[in-house]
């Protein structure tokens, strides 16, 4: 225990700025706002804050887009107000975690600036400029460079007319793509993450880091996809986990962090990345990063026409998919845990029941998740409970992607708009991107303006205030998930079985450490369901429960009550 990283033992909260907590009535969260809420950090005891982006950015994509990387947005406040955020929490001992995001920058950004200004520009291959395709005319349908889809609609080229070139962005239009092939690109980052470090940051959460290297044959081609969308095509294989993914993350690695003082966080955000993928990333030996995140257990609900097409969860898929990146990480590197983030719906109302049983399920949610192997990642609200907005109109979505998927169905017609919005409805990131709803108050204590996202109306049920109050809330199971963590080898470093792969409605496992035992196990359903767990475990003694009368284990079986969770440790 003694010799394992720090972050073994740790648990991280993710503030997504501009819903966390507004101080000047804008509407908008900003980190004076923060200050507020330090104490609530605290509390919950978590060990690490990750920040969303906060640098200075047009906001197209809420900060995902920067133009300066040294500098806060103004929306946010100033680099006065975050090098304070940094020393409250530092001051109760929370560490803080950058948003790392350099497989683009904003198109305001001065280096896309300069890229564009003329085809020899000192800094035209700091971006992906490619001509027409062969023989096309510039601009005419089909006449892109290569065929890829955007992640957020359309192609993934922009025909810039002043040089008759087109430039790549993966994201939005206003997202261009860095060229990592170029040394001098990537010196530029990394000498933007050493003056962040030298200013203080614990850390680097690093935006779809696995998209920067991508596949260019000799004459610096890169080839199409198979077709998917109508014309457009699946670049993802051209550009996830590409050629020189390792050797750019080894490269970055020496030129950050080598030598720098223990007790930094590198995590990659890692789409697509397989288990294979992810020991290769995270072996320590190797030095690259710490963790990533995975998105194979984010992607079970996707149904057939793709993420806004959902199918009910079949939870031994969810088990078949968690088990094995347990089992894949077990002897080296180290796993991510999250149901969470700004980019993903709420889980109790995902895969819980965010009406009557909204507290039962989000504390066993909870419980199965933090008593994994790994690292565990809340995203803020989600210690409390909050659920998915129910959003009922096309115009009150805010988020790019869902913005700009629905106007591309629309315009197609194939699907009619209650389908289109019941697929937002479900599954659209402005769900994790209300306001956090602190009290019962008009905005839930957000803000006295008019917020930028409307805040859920059932905050006045569900807020920080009443989840205080109450010792059986989601908020205070949380604080004593994130205790039982800090206080339990089992818990932190212990190996990881799977139980009843099988089951349809209840996930059990068992973690063990130099022979300590506990047994974990969830009901992911609303009825009461009976297992087998094998003897040894009547006289087990209950480590924490989410219910009041934890059901007891009689003969090797137990009957949950619906949304039950309990762990109990071995005699
Ligand atoms: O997300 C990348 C990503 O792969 C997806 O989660 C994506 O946001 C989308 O949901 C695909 O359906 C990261 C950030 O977390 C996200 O907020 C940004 O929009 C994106 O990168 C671009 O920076």
């Amino acid at each position: 225990v003694d010799d394992a990283p720090w972050w073994t033992g740790a648990v991280v909260y993710q503030i997504y700025p501009r819903s966390f907590q507004d101080s000047d009535g804008d509407g908008v969260g900003d980190l004076r706002g923060v200050l507020r809420r330090v104490d609530h950090l605290a509390e919950l005891g978590v060990d690490v804050v990750w920040f969303s982006p906060l640098y200075r950015s047009p906001q197209d994509d809420n900060g995902y887009d920067i133009s300066d990387y040294q500098d806060v947005d103004p929306l946010f406040g100033t680099l006065d107000d975050l090098d304070e955020v940094v020393a409250a929490l530092h001051a109760r001992g929370i560490k803080v975690v950058m948003d790392l995001v350099v497989n683009h920058t904003s198109d305001e950004h001065p280096w896309f600036v300069e890229s564009r200004a003329s085809v020899d520009s000192p800094k035209r291959d700091w971006y992906w400029w490619r001509p027409a395709r062969d023989g096309m005319e510039p601009g005419t349908p089909g006449a892109e460079p290569t065929n890829w889809a955007s992640f957020f609609s359309g192609p993934a080229w922009e025909l810039d007319e002043a040089t008759g070139e087109y430039y790549l962005h993966l994201f939005s239009r206003k997202q261009p793509d860095l060229n990592w092939e170029n040394p001098e690109v990537r010196e530029a980052v990394y000498a933007m993450m050493r003056w962040w470090l030298d200013r203080g940051v614990d850390g680097f959460r690093m935006d779809v880091i696995n998209l920067v290297s991508k596949v260019v044959d000799a004459d610096g081609g890169l080839a199409d996809g198979p077709v998917t969308h109508g014309a457009l095509g699946d670049g993802t294989a051209q550009y996830t986990n590409g050629p020189r993914l390792h050797e750019y993350l080894q490269e970055m690695h020496r030129e950050v962090f080598e030598g720098r003082r223990d007790g930094l966080l590198l995590v990659g955000e890692t789409p697509g990345a397989t288990v294979d993928d992810a020991v290769l990333l995270t072996d320590p030996a190797r030095r690259e990063l710490d963790m990533v995140f995975t998105f194979e257990h984010v992607g079970l609900d996707h149904g057939p026409g793709g993420k806004f097409d959902p199918v009910p969860l079949d939870l031994r898929d969810l088990k078949a998919v968690l088990g094995r990146w347990q089992a894949g990480l077990a002897e080296r590197g180290w796993n991510s845990l999250y149901w969470d983030n700004h980019d993903q719906p709420r889980v109790v109302s995902r895969f819980g029941d965010d009406g009557a049983h909204r507290r039962d399920s989000a504390t066993m949610l909870a419980t199965v998740l933090h008593l994994h192997r790994g690292t565990p990642y809340v995203y803020q609200g989600e210690e409390l409970g909050m659920t998915n907005a129910h959003l009922t109109s096309f115009d009150e979505y805010r988020d790019i992607e869902s913005v700009r998927w629905a106007a591309e169905q629309r315009a197609l017609g194939h699907v009619p708009d209650e389908r289109l919005l019941a697929g937002l409805a479900a599954m659209s990131r402005d769900n994790a991107r209300t306001p956090v709803q602190w009290d019962a108050t008009a905005h839930a204590g957000f803000t006295t303006g008019t917020p930028w996202l409307p805040v859920n109306p059932n905050h006045v049920e569900v807020n920080a205030e009443a989840e205080r109050a109450d010792p059986r809330s989601v908020f205070h199971h949380y604080r004593r998930l994130v205790a039982l963590r800090h206080e339990d080898p089992v818990v932190r470093l212990g190996d990881f079985t799977m139980l009843l792969p099988d089951d349809p409605h209840v996930y059990a496992f068992e973690r063990s450490l130099d022979g300590s035992r506990l047994l974990v196990v969830g009901n992911f359903t609303g009825d009461e369901r009976t297992v087998e767990l094998g003897e040894g475990w009547h006289d087990a003694s209950l480590v924490l429960g989410n219910l009041a009368e934890p059901s007891a284990v009689v003969a090797g079986r137990v009957t949950l009550r619906p949304w039950e969770a309990w762990v109990r440790r071995a005699a």
